[in-house]
């Protein structure tokens, strides 16, 4: 069983990641772990509009069953005071497989809203065979202005690829006075990118 929603450094619309949903399960799907844009002010009677990319593979419909309103999806709730929060609207994503492809969604802001959140959530897919959603590039127009953006970055493997590269090459010539030791920090840099990437969490 696999429910998760991790960090991708290899399917990507920018750089260096995006976000990944997992579910190896009819029921269940996959939630990023804290809400976007969580309290984010917009005025009362604006238009707003949300964009994302999405790029997804075997996802079914509810319970397994394909249809045409989506089950991944990126919800909007609003507030009047970042207390009680109501759903607003959302953007599905049609089932199935497909690649990088922009949705996006308007709403006008109800007068009794004054902040809003976002909750995205994916994957749905069958065992053996997972739902996979990657969402990237999210972005809020308020009456055409951009406030709000989210790339889903997460630069944990560069930083530790870097200090392991710096740990190691200076290690290594420092230990033997050699420069071709200092190469030593190629596979610290690796090590240290990988330790990075294990340890990237949402
Ligand atoms: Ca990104």
């Amino acid at each position: 069983m696999t429910v998760e929603a991790v960090y991708d450094f290899v399917v990507w619309r920018s750089f260096p990641s995006s976000a990944k949903l997992v579910s190896d399960r009819f029921d269940e799907l996959a939630s990023w772990p804290r809400f976007l844009a969580y309290g984010l002010s917009v005025k009362r009677g604006a238009k707003l509009k949300i964009q994302f990319y999405a790029k997804q593979e075997n996802v079914l419909g509810e319970k397994g069953v394909k249809q045409a309103s989506g089950v991944s999806r990126l919800s909007v709730y609003g507030s009047a005071d970042g207390k009680t929060w109501k759903y607003l609207s959302g953007i599905g994503l049609p089932p199935g497989t497909f690649d990088w492809q922009l949705f996006s969604g308007e709403l006008t802001v109800p007068s009794d809203v004054a902040v809003i959140r976002l909750y995205l959530g994916g994957g749905w897919g069958a065992p053996g065979r997972p739902g996979v959603t990657w969402v990237d590039d999210l972005k809020i127009y308020q009456d055409g202005a951009l406030i709000y953006s989210e790339d889903f970055s997460n630069w944990n493997p560069c930083i530790g690829a870097g200090l392991g590269a710096v740990a190691g090459g200076a290690g290594g010539y420092l230990a033997t006075k050699k420069p071709e030791y200092a190469l030593i920090a190629l596979p610290v840099a690796l090590a240290g990118g990988i330790i990075g990437w294990l340890t990237a969490s949402p």
